[in-house]
């Protein structure tokens, strides 16, 4: 299997699975990570997603895609991936245990949350194949970390160090490397403990932010607060609160 994948107090924990390979994306880890997704969309509250061995990901295998033909990548290309990441709920955290390149560092961009361990590196290096990124290395980083500091990833390909990731705010944390996945676990159960109602709305309005206009994402933020306000976790947060007492979320 090229995704392992267990569920630990509805945490859901998914691992890429190709090591000798550094974790590379191929088309049978496509199906398998969409067919994962699919399965924990009902099981859990959050989902961590990390690699086994020295990399998360060194992005799309490049012996595979090299065999493909332009109406295969058009027609059966890493797509179902990321339809069924921008279709889950659920919030995912990118766990960055090592290298983090080109199709690895635009999943982690697809994530909710990344946090890395010390000694990750992250970087766009297609240019260094004579290619581009094609799934978010131009448009999410350049909307995360700025044009110029994009520009210079993207066509210098140099990967950079996970402090430097942390700097440019395309890192939220960075923890030292035998603490990656306590320090992951740790998140994704103090997101849990929260309504899993409020933290859809949360998360869809926050992924909004990235992708439209300020007044249209507004409107969004609107909608999905009065929402989270009339809903049976809002109401029993806001009187949990009064009566200062533990919040008891359906959700
Ligand atoms: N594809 C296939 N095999 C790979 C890949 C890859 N992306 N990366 C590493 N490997 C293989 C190596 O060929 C090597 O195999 P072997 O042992 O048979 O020689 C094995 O993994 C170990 O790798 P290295 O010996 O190179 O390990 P190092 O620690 O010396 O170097 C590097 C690590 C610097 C990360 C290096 O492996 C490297 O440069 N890898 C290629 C990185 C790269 O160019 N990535 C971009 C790929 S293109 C892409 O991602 C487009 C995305 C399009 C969107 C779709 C996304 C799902």
């Amino acid at each position: 299997m090229t995704v392992q994948v267990e569920v630990k107090d509805r945490i859901g924990i998914v691992r890429l699975n190709r090591p000798e390979r550094l974790n590379a994306i191929n088309m049978e880890m496509v199906h398998d990570l969409v067919r994962e997704f699919n399965r924990l969309k009902g099981e859990v509250k959050a989902v961590i997603i990390t690699g086994n061995g020295k990399a998360f990901s060194a992005g799309a295998d490049v012996k595979e895609m090299l065999g493909m033909s332009l109406e295969d990548v058009v027609r059966e290309g890493h797509m179902p991936l990321w339809d069924a990441m921008r279709g889950f709920r659920k919030p995912i955290i990118a766990a960055l245990n090592g290298v983090t390149a080109g199709g690895g560092l635009e999943l982690a961009m697809a994530c909710d949350v990344i946090i890395a361990a010390e000694s990750a590196r992250l970087g766009q290096p297609e240019i260094n194949l004579g290619i581009i990124p094609g799934a978010g290395g131009t448009q999410r980083l350049t909307r995360t970390i700025g044009k110029y500091r994009a520009m210079d990833l993207v066509l210098t390909g140099r990967l950079i160090s996970a402090w430097d990731g942390y700097r440019m705010g395309l890192v939220d944390k960075v923890v030292p490397d035998e603490a990656l996945m306590r320090e992951a676990l740790r998140l994704a159960r103090e997101i849990g403990e929260r309504s899993g109602f409020a933290v859809e709305l949360g998360k869809e309005a926050v992924n909004k932010a990235l992708d439209t206009t300020l007044q249209q994402g507004l409107d969004l933020e609107r909608r999905n607060f009065y929402v989270s306000l009339m809903s049976e976790d809002g109401k029993e947060g806001m009187k949990a609160f009064l009566e200062k007492r533990k919040p008891q979320f359906k959700s």
